[in-house]
């Protein structure tokens, strides 16, 4: 059978009373959906006949509300039952025999909505919101179901975890996305992890989790507990009864569905026959006595495949050993992976059961200073029979991550079906129902990671990708421009810089605006630094002196800002910075930058600086081993590149840090490598008047890490010196001066 139908009979197209003709899409895309030739404006009232069956349910709460004030007297009837309520007793044979499969009819004059169960009804229901919400609709009638049993999102990453507020706003966009799992488990939430799994949460944080499990609940979603106890747990009674008494309390809160995570531990906690125990313990002495509990869910130590080791017996003790009913999570070939066939059918037959694929996007907690914000690419599409679930880590920013998370339900909903960019494109679109154009302009230019520890990537720029290839290749290797080429990267730098004002001060949805500001702040400088670079190209293409300068001083200065947007936000301790069109945009103009610098500077003898990254940082010294280091900058600390040889320092010798201006400093790291060297040293620092002034290096209890006692103070330079009289032998393992925030 063909799954994915739209038949439109005679007609192709519909105008919907405004001028813009537009095709009805519904999400995530439905398996089938048959379109009559007639049409109608959703009404704002009808008259609701629901079954007994689904009296207080989220079902009926949805409807209702979906019709202004009550709906008695209204011409237009919507029925909703559940296969088997006499109501839809008519309509029974046109439903599909999948969990959470509906049938939806919407005739001239009435709506029947039939679940396969309750939350088939309810998917029904939402599939009747959206119907509502585009206005004028075709009559249809649509059969549907999901692919996969069980999708969804594991809040899983390290950093911040999301807050109460924005988990409240992830659940009803699951519900209406049709996703119907959230797994808690932020690594940083300490009741959830070491050192505090064992403890019951304190009273506003378990107050806060009952809020969430009950808004789960109104969207049909299992909100699942996970616990992260194999750092430091002991296969011993005491542990045990530790964990069940910690899903009792989480019981009583209203939990009705639980994880064991053993992810990135070693040591005693990775033990699978352990596991497996302790994991078949909970399923018969809890799960299956409460009676109303979901399946548990595990993720095992060996979660991907170039992680484990078949021949260990780490992953078939699992597979032989776990109830059948647990499900057991897996990455796919790597940590961060897209799943395939071949990927599929490796892990199931060791698992013995259908993986429950935890997918690694667009987590971002190993690349923080990127955003994902690109189309959900890269998984197989003839593997829904081969998933017990398909859930999806995000980045720490919620509202951005929904843009990748509305592709997951789509996927996850029917695989077959799946169109990565018009789905894609679809999300935008419901995230910034006003700015989309705006906001895709943004999306395009901020997908790929940059380099990783994974060398995970994805494509980013790809539209401007041929445009940027011609620019460069007429301009740097045959000194011409390519006209077209030259107009369209022009035309982007401005869509650039529109888009992120338009962004910034758009009010339709400002939670996303928060999550990413930093990023629109870069962006904006990125599209005005193109934009000067190709002035650059062209004044010296032309032989233009004065305008080449001018553009040449506003890229500088542009370089300055993007440095300091890196070395001022998002100062996490791993990857600190704000990075954006990096992979292909960024690029770019440096290289018309320096190409066209160094033209100028052979043409007119001049010697412009050619270099790309602003540096704050100089570096001066009479110690021949130290002045040619290189300093580099990393959000905002600078650091002296450290050195491997033994330092020969000579008496008097000294190494200078200078500042472009005074600057507060909040800590100063160095690290000669050898105790008690200091004291032969003294450290100073210079003020905003030029004067030097001394400070101690205090030992920091780390080896031979020191640290000077410069605090808040506006300095312009720091200068270390050997004042020993004497040649000291020393190593050059640290020099490095963190900024102060503002
Ligand atoms: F359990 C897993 F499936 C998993 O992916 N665990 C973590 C996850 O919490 C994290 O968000 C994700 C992305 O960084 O990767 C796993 O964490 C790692 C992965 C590593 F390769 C932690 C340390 C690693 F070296």
């Amino acid at each position: 059978m063909k799954k994915h139908l739209w038949l439109m009979g005679t007609w192709a197209f519909l105008s919907w009373g405004s001028a813009a003709a537009q095709q009805l899409h519904l999400q995530p895309t439905p398996q089938q959906c048959v379109e009559a030739k007639d049409s109608l404006t959703f009404p704002a009232r009808f008259r609701l006949e629901l079954a007994p069956s689904l009296t207080g349910t989220p079902t009926e709460r949805l409807l209702r509300s979906l019709s202004a004030s009550d709906g008695a007297g209204s011409p237009f009837l919507v029925t909703v039952g559940v296969k088997g309520d006499k109501a839809v007793r008519a309509y029974a044979a046109s439903v599909p025999s999948v969990a959470e499969g509906y049938y939806l009819r919407v005739e001239k004059d009435r709506a029947v909505i039939v679940g396969h169960d309750e939350r088939g009804a309810y998917y029904g229901a939402q599939t009747l919101a959206q119907l509502k919400e585009a206005g004028r609709v075709p009559l249809l009638s649509v059969t549907d179901y999901p692919d996969v049993p069980f999708r969804g999102v594991v809040e899983g990453f390290y950093g911040t975890p999301w807050s109460h507020e924005a988990r409240l706003s992830q659940l009803d966009f699951y519900g209406r996305n049709k996703l119907n799992v959230y797994l808690y488990g932020p690594k940083d939430d300490p009741y959830h992890s070491t050192p505090h799994w064992r403890k019951p949460y304190p009273q506003r944080e378990a107050e806060q989790l009952q809020q969430l499990v009950r808004r789960a609940q109104e969207n049909h979603v299992l909100f699942y507990w996970a616990i992260h106890p194999g750092q430091d747990i002991r296969w011993n009674e005491a542990d045990r009864d530790a964990l069940m008494a910690k899903f009792e309390q989480m019981y009583q809160l209203g939990v009705r569905a639980f994880a064991i995570f053993f992810d990135d531990i070693s040591g005693e906690g990775t033990k699978a026959d352990k596991q497996a125990a302790l994991l078949n313990y909970v399923d018969d002495h809890f799960v299956k006595v409460k009676g109303d509990v979901a399946p548990l869910v595990m993720c095992p130590t060996e979660y991907n495949k170039s992680w484990s080791n078949v021949e260990g017996g780490y992953l078939p003790t699992l597979g032989d050993r776990l109830n059948k009913g647990i499900h057991i999570m897996w990455t796919g070939d790597r940590v961060i992976a897209c799943v395939d066939k071949a990927s599929m059918n490796f892990i199931n037959p060791l698992l013995k059961r259908n993986a429950y694929i935890w997918w690694n996007f667009p987590v971002s907690d190993y690349v923080r200073d990127h955003l994902l914000m690109g189309p959900v690419y890269g998984n197989g599409l003839d593997i829904k029979d081969d998933l017990a679930a398909f859930v999806s880590n995000p980045m720490e920013h919620p509202e951005a991550s929904k843009v990748a998370l509305y592709s997951v339900a789509d996927y996850a909903w029917n695989l077959e079906a799946y169109d990565s960019h018009a789905s894609w494109k679809r999300s935008l679109r419901a995230l910034m129902p006003g700015q989309a154009d705006a906001l895709e302009t943004f999306a395009t230019h901020n997908s790929d990671l940059g380099k990783n520890g994974h060398r995970f990537n994805r494509e980013e720029s790809e539209e401007m990708r041929p445009w940027l290839e011609r620019l460069l290749g007429a301009y740097v290797k045959e000194r011409r421009a390519d006209e077209p080429a030259w107009r369209r990267t022009r035309e982007e730098c401005r869509n650039i810089q529109r888009a992120a004002d338009l962004l910034q001060a758009s009010t339709d949805n400002r939670a996303l605006v928060e999550d990413i500001r930093p990023w629109l702040l870069q962006f904006k400088l990125l599209g005005e630094y193109g934009e000067e670079t190709l002035n650059m190209a062209e004044a010296q293409l032309d032989g233009r002196q004065e305008a080449f300068v001018d553009a040449y001083t506003h890229a500088r200065a542009l370089q300055t800002l993007m440095s300091e947007v890196d070395a001022t936000y998002n100062q996490n301790p791993y990857q600190p910075g704000v990075k954006t069109g990096s992979k292909r945009l960024l690029p770019a103009f440096n290289e018309l930058f320096q190409t066209a610098t160094k033209r100028f500077n052979q043409a007119t003898g001049q010697a412009l600086a050619v270099a790309t990254e602003y540096l704050p940082y100089t570096l001066a010294s009479d110690v021949r081993q130290l002045a040619q280091l290189p300093v580099r900058r990393r959000g905002n600390t600078g650091e002296v590149t450290p050195s491997n040889e033994v330092i020969l320092w000579q008496a008097g010798g000294s190494l200078t840090l200078s500042l472009d201006y005074a600057r507060s400093v909040s800590e100063l790291t160095v690290d000669l490598g050898l105790s008690g060297v200091e004291a032969g040293f003294s450290l100073e620092v210079r003020s905003a008047e030029g004067e030097w002034q001394s400070v101690e290096l205090r030992p920091t209890g780390r080896k031979t890490v020191l640290q000077a006692g410069v605090e808040g103070r506006k300095v312009t330079a720091v200068r270390l010196s050997n004042r020993s009289g004497a040649e000291q032998k020393v190593y050059f393992k640290q020099f490095r001066l963190r900024l102060a925030e503002n």
